[in-house]
């Protein structure tokens, strides 16, 4: 495996000592053997950090911008005894990996000297620099981590059994999660379905689309003033991702566009993927569902009328489907792997969304019992997918799997945990997801098994994150509302959303419970532990400090006076920044007699 030789590393081990940055360990008087034996063990961490380094050349030459990792690099170039053994150090990870990784390195050089090369840098020392990294600027493309983006629908914070179920497992995730990350404080910026998948896509609030409610039928959609689908000339993470030469694929439900009798939509390929496979609520080649119950002698079939929405369309058991998009994604990875491609990958599966079809030999009794049964039938057909990144070592050293939730359970099926509320609600119930993110090579090793119940991001977070993990600079065109947590995602820090984060309702959805008897709040915000929701016109505030109070169930509104004012403020301008949906007209319209009553908790 080791080919080559470290150039002149007894001189340097006699002048300096190393330090390698991944384990923090100082090798004292270190020769060669212990060189090569502390890169061979910390190969992964190298994978992974030579995304970083490499795409950052710009800022190597800049000591104020420049960052610990480059030092190996700045050595490399600059210092006339320890250069020659960083680079071959690296060299060592170079030929484990593939790619020049430039990361043990001499320490004792301080930053002055640097600064003394740099006012000295002559063309010969420069060109020398662009020669050593070139062959990582050519590598950085192939090294970036695959991404799988597994979002999960109408399924409840607390459903999974690593986030406290009790009444079903989910094995294939808690694995992940006890190899990964937990965070506990993730939202979505939407109750339902596609403005919390709008977010996801555009990172962006998904008002700014027009996508504020679930997408229906052509009328339906302009009576709640929504739009017909997503505008394809949105920010799409896929789209950035394939310019920079990833493999983009779609396997799952959509419902961005392309429904009902909306047959006219652009295709999910219009989006920024390679390839789609959705369901019933897209447009393109799809699965659609055969159901079959205990007693039933022929299958039978729903939303066939989705076959008006393209295809080629399949059919197969509904208790199978998320089977049937894993069966869709392995060769689409593979065949990104032999085109040397890093892949891109949305796997969102529908069918713990209601109507539950388990399988019939694992059919239950009661609305709860389907909803369980298909969770734990989902969770082992994802075991597939999760097995076969886990076994193989150029997936797992440098593929990150994030695994959410769209928006809260539907009552009396999903669990909301210890939170108030469920979907199309903005108490937490409706719009805070369990989140695991897995990645072995790329996370940090001291937070693995960990629950980060600090960080206070959202959906719209994930793809400048995303593109922070890959390295990729967000394009000059695009601004994001979400921020490049991505330090956060891997665990080595636990910085939150800056910025206080928004909600609006669904402009459908003022009300819930039996007989529509609760009056909901139309807005939300969240800033610190403080979360405040009122109405459009900020009157009827609740205040809940979540810290002390996660479940929502003491109003400390008119203790706090001053925050109220503050929160309602900044929710309200926040609201009337955004393009308006039916909301106002369709809440009066339906609760008239009611207003002024206070909501009551469900
Ligand atoms: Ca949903």
């Amino acid at each position: 495996m080791i080919r080559g030789t470290i150039r002149g590393a007894a001189n340097i081990a006699s002048a300096v000592s190393l330090k390698c940055f991944v384990s923090g360990e100082n090798l004292e008087a270190p020769d060669t053997a212990g060189i090569r034996a502390c890169c061979r063990e910390n190969a992964r961490e190298c994978r992974r950090r030579s995304v970083r380094e490499v795409a950052g050349v710009g800022r190597a030459l800049m000591p104020a911008g420049a960052n610990r990792h480059f030092a190996g690099l700045m050595h490399t170039g600059i210092h006339p005894d320890a250069s020659r053994t960083a680079l071959s150090v690296c060299g060592e990870c170079q030929l484990a990996t593939g790619r020049v990784v430039p990361r043990h390195t001499a320490s004792g050089v301080p930053w002055p000297e640097f600064a003394q090369w740099k006012k000295g840098l002559n063309m010969r020392l420069f060109c020398l620099l662009v020669v050593l990294l070139l062959p990582g600027l050519l590598a950085a493309a192939e090294s970036r981590p695959n991404i799988v983006m597994v979002f999960i629908d109408d399924m409840g914070w607390g459903d999974f059994s690593c986030f406290g179920n009790t009444d079903a497992k989910t094995p294939n995730i808690d694995r992940l999660a006890a190899e990964g990350l937990r965070f506990s404080q993730f939202y979505v910026n939407s109750p339902i379905c596609s403005p919390s998948r709008c977010a996801l896509t555009t990172g962006q609030y998904p008002q700014r689309w027009k996508i504020t409610s679930f997408l229906n039928n052509r009328a339906d959609n302009e009576r709640r003033g929504v739009a017909q689908w997503l505008d394809p000339s949105a920010p799409s993470l896929a789209r950035i991702l394939k310019q920079h030469g990833y493999a983009t694929g779609h396997f799952g439900k959509w419902h961005l566009g392309g429904q009902r009798d909306v047959d006219d939509a652009p295709p999910i390929t219009n989006y920024g993927f390679d390839a789609s496979l959705t369901n019933f609520e897209g447009m393109g080649p799809k699965l659609l569902p055969l159901t079959l119950k205990p007693g039933d002698t022929e299958p039978g079939k729903i939303w066939s009328d989705a076959v008006r929405l393209g295809g080629p369309v399949t059919w197969m058991q509904r208790s199978q489907i998320t089977g049937g998009f894993v069966d869709a994604a392995l060769p689409f990875m593979k065949q990104a792997a032999e085109d040397n491609k890093p892949f891109y990958i949305n796997l969102w599966p529908d069918d713990v969304h209601s109507p539950f079809w388990p399988p019939v030999d694992k059919w239950a009794d009661g609305k709860r019992g389907l909803y369980l049964s298909v969770l734990e039938e989902m969770d082992r057909q994802f075991g597939k997918l999760f097995d076969h990144i886990g076994s193989t070592p150029a997936l797992r050293d440098n593929t990150l799997v994030l695994i959410c939730s769209d928006n809260g359970p539907e009552p009396g099926a999903g669990s909301a945990g210890p939170f108030r509320g469920a979907k199309a609600q903005l108490y937490e119930g409706g719009i805070r997801s369990p989140l695991v993110v897995w990645g072995p090579g790329l996370i940090a090793r001291d937070s693995v098994g960990k629950e980060n119940a600090l960080s206070v991001f959202a959906a719209f977070d994930l793809p400048p994150s995303i593109l922070g993990v890959a390295g990729i600079a967000r394009p000059a065109d695009v601004t994001f509302d979400g921020e490049d947590l991505s330090a956060t995602l891997l665990g080595r820090e636990a910085a939150s959303h800056r910025a206080p984060l928004f909600w609006r309702r669904p402009p459908d959805r003022k009300t819930a419970g039996p007989m529509g008897g609760v009056i909901l709040p139309d807005l939300a915000v969240r800033d610190g532990n403080w979360k405040l929701l009122c109405n459009y016109d900020g009157s009827e505030p609740q205040l809940y400090d979540l810290a002390a109070d996660p479940a929502e169930s003491s109003n400390i509104a008119a203790e706090h006076g001053e925050v109220v004012r503050t929160l309602t403020a900044a929710v309200v301008d926040w609201n009337h920044s955004m393009p308006a949906d039916n909301g106002p007209a369709l809440g009066e319209v339906n609760v008239p007699a009611r207003r002024g009553r206070r909501p009551t908790p469900n």
